[in-house]
């Protein structure tokens, strides 16, 4: 199982590669590895197997956090209504967004960064995505809100980018235009 051990922190080059496609059809191993980003959030977002391991809360975690350069990602998320949004994908792909965009108004967080950094970060508001899910069926879905906005920052890491990267530098929080607010 993944702990907050084998998480790379920022300054790690491994974050700001371009990780690679995964051939399709998935391997054991790269199966393995899949399965056990989500376990990690899974474990992460369950009071009891946090305490014991010491894992820090994450609602998404991508392969090149735990410096596997492969372009695999996994989310866990509630939305407002209790709805559960919980995929891990291969080769993951935004196919179709918004002109809109969206905000967290509390900001992002990550596990590969050990401090707080406040602003806005810019996010479609909807996105389509497709992927492979871990038997190599294909998953074509639509997401808005938080769900969104965390694929977007797990993908984001498959290309190298971290959150902070989209905060205006001079204004963290100044109004991002054509953008609603998602409060968590
Ligand atoms: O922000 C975090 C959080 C934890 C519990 C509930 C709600 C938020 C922890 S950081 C986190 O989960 C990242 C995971 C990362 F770093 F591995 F990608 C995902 C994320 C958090 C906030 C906004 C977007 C994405
Ligand atoms: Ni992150």
């Amino acid at each position: 199982m993944i702990t907050m051990e084998d998480i790379i922190r920022e300054g790690h080059p491994s974050l700001r590669k371009v990780a690679e496609e995964v051939a399709m059809p998935p391997s054991e191993e790269d199966k393995e590895i899949l399965g056990s980003l989500l376990e990690y959030v899974k474990n992460s977002q369950d009071p009891e197997t946090a305490q014991k391991y010491g894992l820090r809360t994450g609602i998404g975690l991508a392969a090149p956090q735990i410096d596997v350069l492969k372009r695999m990602l996994a989310v866990h998320v509630t939305d407002p209504k209790g709805n559960l949004y919980s995929y891990a994908l291969f080769n993951p792909k935004i196919v179709s967004h918004s002109v809109e965009k969206s905000y967290l108004t509390s900001g992002e967080g990550c596990l590969s960064v050990d401090r707080h950094v406040p602003g806005y970060v810019p996010r479609y508001a909807r996105i389509t995505v497709k992927g492979i899910d871990i038997d190599g069926n294909p998953v074509k879905v639509r997401l808005k809100g938080m769900p969104a906005i965390v694929f977007q920052h797990e993908l984001d890491h498959l290309n190298g980018i971290m959150f902070y990267d989209h905060i205006n530098n001079e204004n963290p929080m100044s109004p991002i235009p054509d953008a609603t607010p998602v409060d968590r």
